[in-house]
């Protein structure tokens, strides 16, 4: 009995995943709230970095895999920029947000991209259009959208932190998309390691 339940561990794989994209997009609060099912009123500015731990269990060729996510978020605003090297380094997937009331911040995710492919390599990314919930407000449409997350060559969400739209799904993405860029990297290294 003992011993099948040892055999039985699987390994847990620890996951850093990045969470960028301008001042107030909303990465705190969608990172808090996927890991707490919490919502964050105010805008705390997140001056240097935040990180959040999520365990979950994700499948994957028909298999149980579980997953110690960590997720780190920076503040958005220009005086954060010095600590990006550190931020992103070993990063296995990230979401770019922008806020669906402020045009910019799409228009900004492109500069966050960039910024990613230089510190991050070829780690995969998704497109996050955040604030969906304020109808009203709403500034982007989607044929903008998806002509964005098209010119990049990602694939698109849109989310709330409020209502929680979308946050799970996104989330699960991500964590999958860093799932097989992690074993991707491990097999290249296996590779060099026995050639
Ligand atoms: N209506 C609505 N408000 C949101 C949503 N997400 C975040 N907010 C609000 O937007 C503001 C900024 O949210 P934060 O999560 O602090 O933004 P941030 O991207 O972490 O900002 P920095 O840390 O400064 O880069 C806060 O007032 C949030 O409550 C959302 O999906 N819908
Ligand atoms: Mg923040």
């Amino acid at each position: 009995m003992f011993l099948t339940d040892v055999a039985d561990k699987t390994e847990v794989i620890p996951l850093k995943l990045l969470v960028i994209g301008d001042a107030a997009s909303g990465k705190t609060s969608l990172s808090f709230r996927y890991v707490t099912g919490g919502h964050r009123q105010s805008h705390i500015l997140t001056a240097g970095v935040n990180f959040l731990v999520k365990r979950v269990e994700i499948e994957y060729n028909n298999r149980k895999i579980p997953i110690k996510a960590t997720i780190w978020d920076t503040g958005g605003q220009e005086r954060f920029r010095t600590l990006i090297p550190a931020f992103y380094q070993g990063g296995k997937a990230a979401l770019i947000l922008s806020d669906v009331t402020r045009p910019y911040t799409l228009e900004n995710t492109e500069t966050w991209f960039q910024r990613l492919r230089e510190h991050a390599g070829d780690c995969p990314c998704l497109l996050v259009v955040n604030k969906i919930d304020l109808l009203e407000q709403r500034q982007v449409s989607d044929e903008e959208i998806a002509q964005h997350a098209e010119k990049l060559g990602i694939d698109y969400f849109y989310t709330s932190a409020i209502t929680e739209q979308g946050v799970e799904e996104t989330f699960l993405k991500l964590i999958l998309e860093g799932y097989k860029y992690d074993q991707l990297l491990k097999t290249d290294k296996n590779k060099e390691e026995d050639a």
